[in-house]
């Protein structure tokens, strides 16, 4: 399967195409608009939450609620274009150190970093969920489910201090990053492979993880943990109690790039958002002076959100590794795939 995604953040709306959904999967459309809700809610989230309300609209490949093979194309409105389309818009002249501002500019050849803002908004992340949230529908059918858990915001383990530690950020006009881990049960043994760089299943998740927004570091299981103890502390040892199974699941579900059927466990960092209300210093693109950062609206964090989008980047990789295996156009031509090789698996 492949998707794409298009769409500015204050632009008309938001679009994903999925390509490669087997046929007769049913889109639960209440099911994608809550996951869409799900990104919106958390505490730290700036104005721009409380004129968005994202839903979707399915505008092709699907008939009578079930998939039909052709592509599935997924649109979400931004409300707020309705407030920009008629506004005038300043230039945007002063990039934000640790946004694609600069560099996008640059690269692109824009004088106004407008240009590469509007895309490189985490706003798109909303057109992710959207397709992460088909992949949870096809996982379903297989008892896989992806959960996600924070696990620290702002350096702070102890999730009663959070509300405080982001008022204090929005205070202070600073921001906050944190760490998720996103969790995947019901995996079958053997997704993914050993034999080639680009099919090892936890470079595929580790590419998915950090293609979104503000993340900057992943570990699997132990993590880098693991390069500071022995390997007698480490490996998940071997049993067999009418299934091979592990008593520790340090290496976080994958050995050698394949599932080994423990749940497949992955930790990121997400960075603090780099538009900040008492903004750093950079330089006008034009006069070349020593000039603070734009600022205009954000959020203190987005940690919340981002827990959903990792649960959505992670769906859609496993989805991926599961149509690649078990292939099928239909979901009925899968199922059967699947299930031939979970016998052969309790008979090995
Ligand atoms: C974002 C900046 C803010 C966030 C936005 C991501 O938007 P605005 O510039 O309109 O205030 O609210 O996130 C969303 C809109 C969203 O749906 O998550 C950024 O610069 O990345």
């Amino acid at each position: 399967m492949r998707y794409l995604t298009s769409g500015e953040t204050h632009g008309e709306a938001l679009t994903a195409i999925i390509d490669g959904l087997p046929s007769n999967l049913f889109i639960d459309v209440d099911f994608i608009n809550n996951e869409l809700g799900r990104r919106q809610s958390g505490y730290g989230r700036g104005g721009r939450m409380e004129i968005e309300k994202d839903t979707v609209h399915v505008l092709g490949g699907v008939r009578n609620n079930l998939t039909i093979g052709a592509p599935l194309c997924m649109v979400i409105k931004n409300r707020d274009y309705e407030n920009w389309k008629d506004r005038d818009i300043p230039v945007i002249t002063r990039p934000r150190p640790g946004h694609a501002d600069l560099s996008g500019a640059i690269k692109y050849n824009q004088r106004d970093m407008r240009n590469i803002l509007e895309r490189a908004s985490a706003r798109e992340t909303a057109a992710r969920v959207s397709v992460g949230a088909v992949a949870k529908l096809l996982l379903k059918n297989f008892g896989i489910e992806v959960k996600s858990n924070i696990l620290e915001i702002g350096g702070e383990k102890n999730k009663d201090k959070w509300h405080n530690i982001i008022d204090e950020a929005k205070n202070d006009g600073d921001t906050l990053g944190g760490i998720i881990e996103v969790t995947v049960e019901g995996v079958p043994i053997g997704l993914g492979s050993h034999t080639q760089w680009d099919r090892k299943l936890d470079a595929l998740l580790a590419y998915s993880v950090m293609s979104v927004q503000a993340i900057k570091g992943v570990e699997f299981g132990m993590g880098f943990m693991a390069a500071r103890s022995k390997g007698s502390s480490v490996h998940d040892e071997i049993y067999y109690d009418g299934k091979f199974l592990r008593k520790t699941n340090n290496a976080g579900g994958i050995e050698g790039g394949i599932s080994n059927g423990m749940p497949i466990v992955i930790r990121a960092a997400m960075k603090p958002i780099p538009t900040l209300r008492k903004p750093l210093n950079s330089v006008d693109i034009n006069t070349k002076e020593e000039i603070k950062a734009v600022y205009e609206r954000s959020d203190v964090t987005a940690v919340e959100a981002a827990s959903v989008v990792l649960e959505a980047v992670c769906a859609w990789t496993i989805a991926d590794e599961m149509t690649k295996k078990f292939g099928g156009d239909s979901l009925s031509e899968m199922m059967d795939n699947f299930n031939m090789y979970k016998k052969k698996v309790e008979e090995y």
